[in-house]
C-alpha cells in the first residue's frame, strides 16, 4: 500500500468517525431533550406548593378552532391549615380564569367560581362539570399528547407553575380513576 492510499483511508475513516461522532451528538441532544418529558409521564407529574400537592394535571385537548380550554387536577392538602386557591395564570391563553359549573333552573352554567377552597387534610377536584381553569382566548390549540404551564397560586402556600398534560378531546377525569367525565357537556 503506498503512503497516498493510507492517507486517503485516515481520511475516510476520520470522516466516517466525524459522522459517527455527530450521528452520536444527535442522538444524545434528543435523549436529553426528550428523558425529561418522559420522566414527568411516568411519575404522573405531581406538583407541591408548600403542603399542597396538585395531582395529574390535565386538559382536553380543543377541537378544531376552539378558543377556549379546561384545565383539571386534584389538589391535595397535606397540611393542618386551610387553603385556598387564589389564581391560575399562564401564556397557553389571554385570560386564565377559576370557574365553576352550577345548575341553574336544571341548566348546567360556567361562572367564575372565586377562590377554591382546599380544607386541611382535605382536597379539592377540579373536574369536568365542577370547578375548573377556564383558559378562554387560546393562542392556539390544546394538542393530544402536548403540555403546556401554569402557575397556580394559594392564598397561603404561594405559588407552584404546574406542567399540564393535553389528552384526547373526549377525555374523562383519567388518571384519578373516575369516570363521570364521560358525556358531560362541554363547555
Ligand atoms: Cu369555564
Amino acid at each position: 500500500m503506498t503512503r497516498g492510499t493510507t492517507a486517503a483511508s485516515r481520511e475516510l475513516k476520520d470522516t466516517k468517525m466525524i459522522r459517527f461522532a455527530q450521528t452520536a451528538a444527535r442522538v444524545l441532544t434528543v435523549a436529553i431533550v426528550t428523558l425529561p418529558l418522559l420522566g414527568g409521564l411516568a411519575c404522573a407529574s405531581e406538583y407541591k406548593a408548600g403542603e399542597i400537592e396538585v395531582e395529574h394535571p390535565w386538559a382536553r385537548a380543543t377541537p378544531g378552532r376552539a378558543k377556549n380550554g379546561a384545565a383539571f387536577m386534584k389538589l391535595e392538602n397535606h397540611g393542618g391549615t386551610d387553603d385556598r386557591l387564589m389564581a391560575a395564570s399562564g401564556d397557553v391563553a389571554n385570560r386564565v380564569e377559576l370557574h365553576t359549573h352550577l345548575h341553574e333552573n336544571g341548566v348546567m352554567k360556567m361562572r367564575p367560581s372565586g377562590p377554591i377552597p382546599v380544607p386541611a387534610h382535605g382536597h379539592a377536584m377540579l373536574q369536568p362539570g365542577s370547578f375548573h381553569v377556564m383558559m378562554i382566548g387560546l393562542k392556539a390549540p390544546l394538542v393530544e399528547g402536548e403540555m403546556f404551564p401554569l402557575t397556580l397560586t394559594f392564598e397561603k402556600s404561594g405559588s407552584v407553575t404546574i406542567n399540564v398534560m393535553v389528552k384526547s378531546v373526549g377525555a374523562g377525569a383519567g388518571n384519578t380513576g373516575m369516570k363521570h367525565g364521560h358525556g358531560m357537556k362541554k363547555n
